[in-house]
């Protein structure tokens, strides 16, 4: 199991322009591209800080992930993602020690990086992703 580094920090919002404008005008950080992902139910928006990046969340159905967080919980940090080496590998490993997936074989996700998530009833609250980028592989 090889986590290399935080791949980014999901961030529900209810509307993603006003957002972005927080996160540009305010922090002056630049977004560097929006990306509809069909297959969650989001329209994302992306911040680079350092390695990191900041991916803010709005969802498109009121029944995704991300529209029923928000009618639960309200605004706010969503999800962690880590960048690991060998998805597939990962999962197993973290399965193996009693973990419960959401994804037990990887999907495609924003910026097209491979990517599943553990179940937060077994990560202490906090949904977790791994994510791996083989787009230059
Ligand atoms: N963080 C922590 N806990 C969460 C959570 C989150 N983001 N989302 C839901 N939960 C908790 C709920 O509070 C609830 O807890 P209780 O049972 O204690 O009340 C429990 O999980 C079940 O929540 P639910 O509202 O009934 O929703 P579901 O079980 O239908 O779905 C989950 C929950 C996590 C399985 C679902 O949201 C999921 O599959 N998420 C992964 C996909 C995703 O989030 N995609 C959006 C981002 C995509 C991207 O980054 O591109």
């Amino acid at each position: 199991m090889k986590i290399s580094h935080i791949e980014h920090i999901g961030i529900a919002v209810r509307n993603l322009a006003e957002a972005i404008r927080y996160y540009e005008e305010v922090l002056g950080l630049t977004c560097y591209a929006i990306e509809e992902v069909k297959d969650q139910r989001v329209k994302t928006a992306f911040f680079k800080v350092g390695q990191t990046k900041i991916e803010l969340l709005e969802s498109t159905d009121p029944e995704g992930p991300v529209g029923k967080f928000i009618e639960k919980k309200g605004e706010g940090i969503h999800h962690l993602a880590f960048a690991v080496e060998g998805i597939e590998e990962s999962l197993s490993v973290v399965q193996e020690k009693g973990i419960g997936l959401i994804d037990s074989t990887p999907r495609r996700g924003a910026e097209g990086l491979d990517i599943a998530f553990l179940h937060p009833k077994y990560t202490f609250g906090v949904l977790t992703e791994f994510c791996e980028n083989r787009n230059n592989q």
